[in-house]
């Protein structure tokens, strides 16, 4: 047994000999092959597997990203309008043809209002109808041709927007030695701007509203924060105007955080949100009990002075930002000072609120000091729409009693029109004890506050008499504003005689209200947009935190185009 296992064992020693193969090529050949081939499929399996697990870490970073994207766009859907109040689905409704023929209509004046431009004041600020030529009341900075931008892309006419594009790719120029103000490039120029990258996803128009707010940045330089109103474009000299003693004014201050805050969102760079934001949390620090803060504030204190408080010129569109803030900001905790704020200025608002006599209209009064002042402009006629936008964010109870509230004022607005012989409103009226409502002074400059509150209380309820109201209204700017090159103001809503301009807003707001008043709400869903005080929609995206724009720049960016190949609504 012992020979024989010493035998077996050198018989398997001699093949791992060496000299053996030597003797034997043909083996030494085979065992080579053997061994070549135990390596590869050995190499190729490591490299399978590195390659599953770098195919795998991939899948998991795009689930993680999509899970991402899917809790943002969950929150993004929040809707604006939580239905207590008495809503009802108004695309279930069927399509009403005298909506259609309506809405034709309202698209013809815009081509009238827009082809008069085009022919005779291409590239300047505005208009003239009368005298047929332009004028560059803002500098020279196109300001009906970017206005106007977003109501063409809406109405779907698209060779006009193409062209209005090609004008602002080859000369919108902002190196003006101009002063300009903050409040109106804000609105009308980047927000303008803003819409029109949201909507079409065209850089052109995200780089060009970067170039304009990058030269109206250093007007938040003050020691508050709280901006100068006017500054040059150029040199960036910032100054107040010298008619309010040197004071900011609230409307102009405090109407700038919608769009700095979505340029930020789509740029990266949190600067702008950041000098915005600074505003409000200045003004927080001393906000009064009941929210209503004087028209004028001291630029290096960052107090309020003794002056007029109003929801008409000066003020207005400042309570109207802090809804809309907190809408943009999707409702989060980051936002919601802003809502308590605006909630704290509600109250003030009831305080304000007075009836006629005899036919019990509600208006809103001004106050100065301690006493109030029977009067109402009607660019405080945009508050009925902000209320009723708003109401839904209170509890049942507050919410009806927002919404009639609303309901009320908007009556009252529409009267403003109906009770002139041009059926167009006066600028603003006086509420004397048994007479109603009496025009101060007498002009009508084609102002959408009206209209802009009849469109949100339309969506809103689906009442229709809102569309009807509408409608009256557009009929009396035909019959008394249109002309052969274009619309004009009243100089007198009791005679009708004309003035000479066609204000920019008047195709930004006024005709784009009109339109979507008579329109699917699905076009600009109030769940997906929030219109700037110049209704210019912006998409609603996650809110960037401060600091944290360039994170989430990419994201923001991906929703925007994911949405807009939905294109800019459902219609
Ligand atoms: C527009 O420029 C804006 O609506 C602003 O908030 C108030 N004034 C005009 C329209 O009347």
């Amino acid at each position: 047994m012992a020979r024989s296992r010493s035998s077996s064992s050198s018989t398997t020693w001699r093949y791992i000999n060496p000299a053996y193969y030597l003797k034997r090529p043909k083996r030494l050949a085979l065992l080579f092959i053997a061994f070549v081939s135990v390596s590869f499929v050995f190499w190729d399996r490591q490299t399978l597997v590195r390659e599953h697990e770098e195919e795998l870490w991939k899948l998991k970073e795009e689930v993680l990203q999509l899970q991402n994207q899917l809790e943002e766009l969950k929150h993004d859907d929040i809707p604006v309008h939580k239905t207590n109040l008495t809503t009802m689905n108004i695309d279930d409704l069927p399509i009403d043809p005298i909506e259609i023929q309506r809405r034709e209509k309202v698209k013809d004046a815009m081509i009238h209002a827009w082809t008069s431009y085009e022919k005779y004041a291409w590239g300047h600020d505005e208009l003239q109808p009368q005298s047929k030529n332009g004028v560059d009341s803002f500098g020279g900075l196109g300001a009906t041709l970017i206005d106007s931008l977003d109501t063409l892309y809406i109405m779907g006419l698209h060779e006009q927007f193409q062209k209005a594009r090609e004008w602002v790719v080859t000369s919108l120029d902002f190196n003006k030695n101009y002063d300009a103000s903050v409040f109106e490039t804000t609105i009308r120029v980047v927000g303008g701007l803003l819409s029109a990258y949201d909507l079409s996803g065209d850089n052109v128009f995200l780089e060009k509203a970067k170039d304009i707010a990058d030269r109206l940045l250093p007007a938040w330089d003050t020691p508050s924060g709280i901006p100068y109103n006017i500054i040059n474009l150029v040199n960036g000299n910032a100054h107040n105007p010298g008619w309010t003693g040197g004071d900011s004014i609230l409307a102009d201050s405090g109407t700038e955080q919608l769009e700095f805050i979505a340029l930020s969102q789509r740029t990266g760079d949190p600067k702008y949100q950041q000098k915005v934001e600074n505003v409000i949390r200045e003004l927080n620090k001393t906000f009064p009990a009941d929210g209503l803060l004087p028209i004028y504030i001291n630029p290096h204190k960052g107090t309020t002075s003794y002056s007029t408080i109003t929801f008409g010129a000066m003020g207005d569109s400042f309570y109207e930002y802090l809804l809309k803030v907190w809408i943009q900001g999707n409702k989060t905790a980051a936002v919601k000072h802003y809502r308590e704020m605006w909630e704290t200025s509600m109250k003030g608002l009831l305080s304000l609120v007075r009836r006629t006599e005899p036919s019990s209209f509600a208006y809103i009064s001004e106050k100065i000091g301690s006493s109030l002042i029977d009067k109402m402009d009607e660019l405080a006629c945009f508050a009925p729409g902000m209320i009723a936008l708003g109401s839904s964010g209170y509890g049942p109870g507050e919410s009806s009693k927002f919404l009639s509230l609303a309901e009320e004022l908007a009556w009252t607005c529409y009267n403003f029109y109906q009770s002139t012989p041009t059926k167009l409103a006066g600028e603003n009226y006086f509420f004397h004890s048994g007479q109603d409502m009496t025009v101060g002074t007498s002009w009508n400059i084609l102002r959408p506050e009206t209209v802009e509150s009849l469109f949100y209380l339309w969506r809103l309820t689906g009442n229709k008499t809102y569309q009807d109201w509408g409608w009256n209204i557009f009929q009396a700017f035909e019959k008394n504003s249109r002309v052969e090159a274009g619309y004009v103001g009243l100089k007198d809503v009791n005679t009708g005689v004309k003035d000479n301009m066609m204000q920019s807003f008047f195709l930004a707001e006024t005709l784009k209200y009109l339109y979507l008043l008579f329109s699917p709400p699905s076009l600009i869903s109030l769940d997906e947009w929030v219109f700037n005080t110049e209704a210019h929609p912006l998409r609603i995206v996650s809110r960037v935190a401060p600091g944290e724009g360039s994170k989430q720049h990419k994201a923001t960016n991906i929703r925007v185009r994911a949405r807009r190949e939905g294109r800019f609504g459902k219609a």
